[in-house]
Order: structure tokens, then C-alpha cells, then sequence
């Protein structure tokens, strides 16, 4: 039975700091999702068959993508990923993860002119863990090649922080989760709420350059020194309304972690270090301040000291 083509828009026209990016459109017909985004002289499609639109989907299957550039398909293929078969590209389908269509992008990453084409895939959406997969313009072979990335707890949001034409992953660092323990579901809830970072883990800002994710975290200062004082914030809103217990609640420890992170991204590892030292008297805190001194230099944060 042939079902007539409806066609959803998932988002109204987003413009955010000055990044135009125009929304999905999605049809469906006779089971088969489309998901069609344009921009330029490039189109990209994603295609399935399953259910997608209102309850979650039982299942997917025959994942498609299909990139046009200049009126010439240049990509038409199963999708694949690295990641399921340790660098030997699969079937998407058969890693237990599917492409989410309202994560497809046709942006220019790196403001080169050429368009990117992005989308995030995983078991679900906003949960551990998602990918994403951008395809890039390959000129001497004349097609798109791609990378992945994986986010684990971390997820990202597409800004353009300093609002120059490039945009910026914003995302935190997944190798911080979670060593100490997780957060409480209040801390996470006010993060949630924040513009800045949706996770308690320390704040990580990404571009695309040449091909790759590049870490330019400390060129964003004001975002890293907000990420902190909401963290901060936390503590204090606790200790100040008589809640003693927030000094010794071990929930704490993955703030103070990402914390003290985000303070040595700003060249304020000692004032950090003082802080903490105050503020965590829980009976653990000698082994955990060692540990957590340890992750720090293992990841880069502590390079002055
Ligand atoms: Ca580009
Ligand atoms: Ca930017």
C-alpha cells in the first residue's frame, strides 16, 4: 500500500550566533524514512526503512546516505562506521546503532567554502553513546571521505562561540567520566538547564580543522570560567542554605573533578587546588585529591605544574 508523502519539519530555521542552519526535512512513505538537508550546491540524504516519527521505533533497517554536489551524486552507499569492527568499516546496522535525522547538517565546518556533511548516530539520542560522522570533500579524488567521533557521556551542541563564521563543538571531556563516582541527579539537572555545558565532566570546545576534531578548549576562556562557576555555584547554593553534608557527599567528587579541570584550562590551578582542599572533607578525600592529581596530569590539564 502506497501511503501518501508527508513531509515534517523538525525544527523551525534555528539561527544561532550568527550560524544558519537550516532543518531537516524528513518524509516518510511506505515505511522508508528520507531525511533531506540542503545547502549550496550540496544536498545530503539519509534514508531507512522503520518507524521514526512519535514512539520509539521497534526497528531499522537498509540505512542509506546519498550525497549530491553540484547536481552529481557522488555518495550512494550503505552507511558504515569504523568503530563497531575496530577501524574495518561495517554495516551501521549490524553495530546496534542508527542514524539520528534530525542530527543531519550540511555546514562548512571550517569556513574553507566547501559544505560538510554531519549527523550523529548511537542506540538513542542525548544518551551514552553517540558518534558523529562528518563527510568532507575529497578534490583530487572528487568524492567525500569521513571521520567519526565519539562522544561517550559527553554529547556536543553546535555553536558559534565567537560568532567568526567557524563553529564550535561544544562538548566536555569524556575521559572524565566517571572516575569518582557520578553526580547527583540535582547537579545534573542544573546543567541541564545551563546554555553553557550539559554535563559534569570538564568543559571541551572542538572545532573540525583538516580533517579532524581539534581541541581549542583554552581559546574559549569565558565559556570554560562559566562551565566552573556553575559548578562552584552548586557547592555554595548547598553550604550556604545549612547543608552540611555537602562537603562529605562522595556525589561531589566528579564536580570538583571537572571543577579543578576547567580551573587549570584558566591558569587557575592553585586558587582551584585551595578551594577544593576546604571545601571536600570527605574520609576518602587524601585518595581521592591523589587520584584525582594523577587525571589531570595524564590528560593535559596540569601543564604548569
Ligand atoms: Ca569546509
Ligand atoms: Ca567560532
Amino acid at each position: 500500500m502506497t501511503q501518501k508523502i508527508k513531509v515534517v519539519d523538525w525544527l523551525s530555521r534555528v539561527l544561532v550566533f550568527g550560524l544558519a542552519i537550516a532543518s531537516p526535512q524528513v518524509a516518510k512513505a511506505s515505511g522508508e524514512i528520507r531525511v533531506t538537508q540542503s545547502n549550496g550546491n550540496v544536498v545530503a540524504e539519509l534514508s531507512y526503512s522503520g518507524e521514526v516519527l512519535g514512539a520509539e521505533p521497534s526497528q531499522f533497517a537498509n540505512f542509506r546516505l546519498r550525497i549530491v554536489r553540484a547536481e552529481q551524486t557522488l555518495i550512494d552507499q550503505d552507511l558504515v562506521t569504523a568503530r563497531s569492527t575496530y577501524g574495518n568499516p561495517s554495516n551501521l546496522q549490524s553495530s546496534g546503532n542508527r542514524p539520528f535525522p534530525e542530527s543531519l547538517k550540511v555546514v562548512d565546518l571550517n569556513q574553507d567554502g566547501e559544505l560538510e556533511i554531519l549527523f550523529d548516530f548511537g542506540d538513542r539520542p542525548g544518551g551514552c553513546c553517540t558518534y558523529t560522522q562528518i563527510y568532507r570533500y575529497d578534490p583530487e579524488q572528487q568524492t567525500y571521505s569521513y571521520t567519526e567521533h565519539f562522544w561517550g557521556y559527553a554529547g556536543y551542541r553546535l555553536r558559534d562561540l565567537d560568532e567568526d563564521g567557524v563553529p564550535e563543538f561544544l562538548s566536555n571531556d569524556n575521559l572524565f567520566a566517571y572516575p569518582f563516582g557520578f553526580p547527583s541527579v540535582e547537579m545534573s539537572e542544573q546543567l541541564q538547564e545551563s546554555s553553557y555545558s550539559p554535563s559534569v565532566l570538564p568543559l571541551r570546545v572542538l572545532q573540525y580543522q583538516d580533517g579532524r576534531m581539534a581541541d581549542v578548549t583554552r581559546q574559549y576562556p569565558r565559556e570554560v570560567g562559566s562551565h566552573a562557576y556553575i559548578l562552584w555555584s552548586h557547592y555554595w547554593q548547598r553550604q550556604s542554605s545549612g547543608d552540611a553534608s555537602v562537603r562529605t557527599d562522595p556525589t561531589m567528587r566528579s564536580v570538583w573533578a571537572a571543577y579543578l579541570a576547567n580551573k587549570h584550562l584558566l591558569g587557575q590551578a592553585q586558587e582551584g587546588w585551595q578551594m577544593v582542599e576546604q571545601a571536600y572533607q570527605g574520609s576518602d578525600r587524601q585518595q581521592f585529591f591523589n587520584n584525582l592529581r594523577t587525571l589531570l596530569q595524564q590528560n593535559g590539564y596540569a601543564q604548569e605544574s
